[in-house]
């Protein structure tokens, strides 16, 4: 099922969210679910508080061309980061049609639980990184325009403000 996404502001995306203690078949579905939003919306990552759920879990999928490669992490955790950075021009399916380069560690170790309950680990570089750590972001109530100057981020935050209101009279 598809679900509404968020949109900025909202304060259930400053939130932190709470460890996933016991994985049941409601966070499963709910994880089918936001991989469901993400590809219709379309997007390559979501967060659970993105669809209003202030619970550690996020999806991805930067995959371009292909064989999808869906990912469902609950509890991820970065472990290392590299020293070298990168440069992206970030979105975010909350802060609709507005973009700015963030600057994140290039390559990041991140742990977390699957789908079966079992822990991994993996080194993500490229999109996946600047992905994995925007999601995981999201997860302590934090947003990429969090990392742009106070100027900048009142601009894009009030222009999100007036989409949200024209999307809600629809
Ligand atoms: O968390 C989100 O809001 C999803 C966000 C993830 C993200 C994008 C760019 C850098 C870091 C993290 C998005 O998916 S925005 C949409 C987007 O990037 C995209 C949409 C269609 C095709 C390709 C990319
Ligand atoms: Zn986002």
């Amino acid at each position: 099922m598809i679900k509404p996404i968020l949109i900025h502001p909202d304060p259930r995306l400053k939130k932190p969210c709470a460890p996933v203690a016991d994985l049941s078949d409601d966070l499963r579905a709910l994880a089918d679910d936001m991989l469901e939003t993400m590809y219709h919306a379309p997007g390559i990552g979501l967060a659970a508080p993105q669809v209003g759920v202030l619970d550690r879990l996020i999806v991805m999928d930067c995959v371009k061309e292909g064989e999808p490669e869906p990912v469902v992490m609950f509890n991820p955790e970065v472990l290392s980061s590299s020293d070298d950075l990168n440069v992206y021009e970030e979105g975010c399916l909350s802060i609709p049609e507005q973009y700015a380069d963030v600057t994140r560690p290039a390559a990041v170790r991140v742990g977390w639980i699957d789908m079966d309950g079992n822990p991994q680990e993996k080194d993500f570089d490229g999109l996946w990184a600047t992905c994995v750590q925007h999601e995981i972001d999201h997860l302590n109530g934090k947003l990429f325009i969090d990392y742009l100057g106070p100027m900048k981020r009142q601009m894009i935050t009030r222009k999100s403000q007036k989409m949200k209101r024209e999307m809600a009279r629809g």
